[in-house]
């Protein structure tokens, strides 16, 4: 698929001195490295599926690795970024039948608004863009290729044989969670799995190709006619697009369980191998304290806050002044008070000469590197405008840096 295009990334004068890049793996709840020293970093994040795009809590989760994105360029190392698109599943067949619309209609509509208000935020596009329709056959032949390991078996409590991903068959399975096995069950169910489903080895197995149902689309494999399930689907773009023991398995922290848990485990059983070095996850994003999410409709959309006037440097700053981990609230307030330091910032680059910049960039990067710590960027960059606008100074360069900086790093555009 094609991703969309935004504004290039400026280089910055190369540091002395940087301290490691960490954040904390939800796997071992540890500040681990991520990415290499030198050479390409490996990041997969998933993506949207696209039946109402892009709401706050998406886009929190995508300039959340935005900035990882950009360190690793400031840093010098290539980047291989790959997003997927759940272009088909059911949550968007179900509703686009709700609004009497072909699915995947819907699905290209939605996609490319997604692509809009990812641009007009300046998020960087991965270097994959990839659907989960394209990728039928690399899906199919990942599933064959676990069936070949005896890690797929065939449910057929009725006409249909559909097939299913054996948990047991991943000796680590859960290492990730760390859930018990009552906890699992119940979050299972609640995210699209089936434990109840009779003719399963196991609750915790997942379906990984739904034999076609009358009416649904279909397509036709060495597997029958059918669909993929959700969590093979993530894992066969990624080790197609990445390969295994990648650096980094990303998304929002409702994909924990059962999603990546699932793709990491059949990521192993398939290759042998650690499917990802770090899994880092973004806190939601809630509305009058429930998590925003389609089926709860309490949405706030970036095109809406878009076509009302909003300024999207505003939304980007709006959702960098909460750590990527923290779960929160929006609240208008909040796009009130970044638009007021987005205008501080503004006036303080423009001034014809300001403190000394130089510090703001060693800040920046000190408070990146550890975990994403986009709030202690900020109050760098609040320090210097408020200093710079406040006192005489002659350095006719710190305006321009600290621009240069914030564009490059934060993705924040002055
Ligand atoms: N297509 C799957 C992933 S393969 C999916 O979860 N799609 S989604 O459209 O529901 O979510 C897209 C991304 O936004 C995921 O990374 C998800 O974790 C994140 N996300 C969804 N809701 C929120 C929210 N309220 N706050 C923060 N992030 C969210
Ligand atoms: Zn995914």
């Amino acid at each position: 698929m094609q991703a969309w295009s935004s504004r290039p990334m400026p280089s910055l004068p190369q540091p002395s001195a940087i301290p490691p890049l960490q954040a904390i793996d939800t796997a071992t709840q540890q500040l681990v490295p991520l990415g290499p020293d030198t050479g390409t970093a490996r990041m997969y994040v998933c993506g949207i599926t696209p039946y109402d795009a892009t709401h706050i809590g998406h886009a929190n989760t995508y300039i959340a690795f935005d900035l990882l994105h950009r360190v690793w360029h400031d840093r010098g190392l290539e980047v291989n970024y790959v997003q997927n698109v759940t272009d088909i599943d059911d949550p968007l067949l179900e509703r686009a039948a709700d609004n009497g619309i072909d699915w995947a209609e819907l699905a290209e509509q939605e996609t490319q608004l997604f692509r809009e208000d990812m641009a007009a935020l300046n998020v960087l596009p991965p270097q994959h863009y990839v659907g989960a329709v394209e990728s039928m056959p690399l899906i199919v032949d990942l599933i064959d290729q676990l069936r070949r390991r005896q890690a797929v078996y065939p449910v057929d409590d009725s006409e249909f044989e559909d097939l299913y991903f054996a948990q047991a068959s991943d000796s680590e399975f859960g290492s990730l969670a760390h859930l018990s096995e009552d906890e699992a069950i119940a979050i299972f169910a609640e995210r699209g799995g089936d434990p109840d489903r009779l003719g399963k080895k196991a609750p915790l197995d997942c379906l990984v190709w739904r034999h076609a149902r009358a009416g649904e689309p279909r397509w036709e494999s060495m597997l029958g006619a059918g669909r993929p399930g959700w969590h093979i689907e993530c894992t066969a773009i990624a080790l197609d697009r990445l390969g295994a023991g990648f650096d980094v398995q990303a998304g929002g922290s409702d994909l924990i369980f059962p999603h990546h848990e699932m793709c990491a485990a059949q990521g192993r059983v398939a290759t042998d191998q650690p499917f990802a070095k770090a899994y880092v996850h973004s806190g939601m994003v809630g509305l009058n304290g429930e998590k925003m999410s389609k089926s709860k409709g309490n949405l706030v959309f970036v095109s809406a806050l878009r076509a009302s006037g909003v300024d999207p440097m505003a939304i980007r700053l709006a959702l960098l002044a909460h750590h990527y981990r923290e779960d929160w609230d929006w609240t208008d307030e909040m796009l009130g008070s970044a638009q007021l330091r987005l205008n501080r910032w503004r006036e303080a680059v423009r001034l014809d000469a300001g403190l000394n910049a130089d510090e703001v960039l060693v800040q920046v990067r000190a408070a990146l590197a550890n975990d994403l710590d986009a709030p202690t960027a900020l109050a760098a960059v609040d320090a210097w405008a408020g200093a710079s606008v406040a006192i005489d100074s002659d350095d006719v360069e710190g305006p321009a840096l600290v621009a240069r900086a914030c564009e490059a790093l934060l993705g924040v555009t002055l």
